[in-house]
């Protein structure tokens, strides 16, 4: 397991991913409500607020964009994804690799691994390969640990989310990025899955935008249960003020406030 102390993935521990590969995932229409953040440059500028510890991002954008923030954010650049064109089982195309990442100055990189997909198994031998060579480069890797699949039939209840942080510990990533389990005591089970204190740091996914407050509730419990903090890309910027509940992050997450304070 790397240490994350020197790395500007965290600060003093704590992670803050603002992920913006929706474009390829999901896909235009993430943007509808918020047209002008289609341009990547408006996403890069939110990513400078100081409540931001990196921004995730595909090789592209971080090839065509990365260049005019390097001395503002922390780059983590993905190693795989797929579109939403694709209709087959779970998978995601490796397009980068861990060289090219480090060529293009990733701080850390990531990696989307389909526990239960019939394309499981050569994920995680695509994982092998990137892990180690992100440990040659000394980079943290983050592993998106999403289970689906059309054998899984409960991919978002507590035990499939806790297995999932637990795969990411077992095959060596650093970070393991789930989504939310749903409750405090679920994602203390899904710490302890990932090694508790001197395991793989959990970090909750975002998901469809919810109220400042809902969000931020979701995200006290994450810190409360031993979370070390968010990969989050639409509860962030398909808000009309992203610098607003990034102020309420930064409070929540970096200062360990409470939610009514970081709203007020
Ligand atoms: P959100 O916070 O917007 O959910 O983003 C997190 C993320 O993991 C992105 O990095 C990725 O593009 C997206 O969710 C994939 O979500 P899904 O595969 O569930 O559609």
């Amino acid at each position: 397991m790397l240490s994350l102390e020197d790395s500007p993935l965290a600060r003093d521990g704590k992670i803050l991913i603002l992920a913006y590969d929706h474009g390829l995932e999901h896909g235009p229409s993430d943007f509808t409500e918020h047209p002008e953040r289609m341009a990547p440059e408006t996403v890069f500028d939110v990513a400078t607020h100081d409540a931001v510890t990196s921004v995730a991002v595909q090789k592209g954008l971080a090839e065509g964009y990365y260049p005019s923030y390097e001395d503002d954010v922390s780059l983590l650049t993905k190693l795989n994804g797929t579109s939403n064109l694709w209709m087959g089982e779970p998978d995601s195309a490796v397009n980068c690799t861990v060289d090219y990442a480090a060529d293009i100055g990733a701080d850390a990189v990531g990696f989307t691994l389909y526990g239960g997909s019939n394309s499981e198994i050569e994920m995680a031998e695509e994982f092998r390969d990137a892990q180690e060579a992100a440990r040659e480069h000394d980079i943290p890797m983050v592993m998106w640990s999403y289970p689906r699949g059309q054998g899984l039939r409960n991919a978002s209840d507590a035990d499939t989310i806790a297995y999932a942080a637990r795969e990411a510990l077992e095959l060596g990533a650093d970070v393991a990025k789930v989504k939310s389990p749903g409750s405090r005591e679920a994602m203390e089970h899904t710490v302890q899955a990932a090694g508790g204190e001197n395991g793989a740091k959990v970090v909750m996914s975002g998901g469809s935008k919810v109220s400042d407050e809902a969000f931020l509730k979701n995200v006290k419990a994450v810190m409360d249960a031993g979370g070390a903090g968010l990969a989050v890309g639409r509860n962030i910027w398909q808000r009309e003020n992203p610098t607003q509940l990034l102020d309420a992050l930064e409070a929540v997450i970096h200062e360990g406030r409470s939610v009514d304070a970081a709203l007020s």
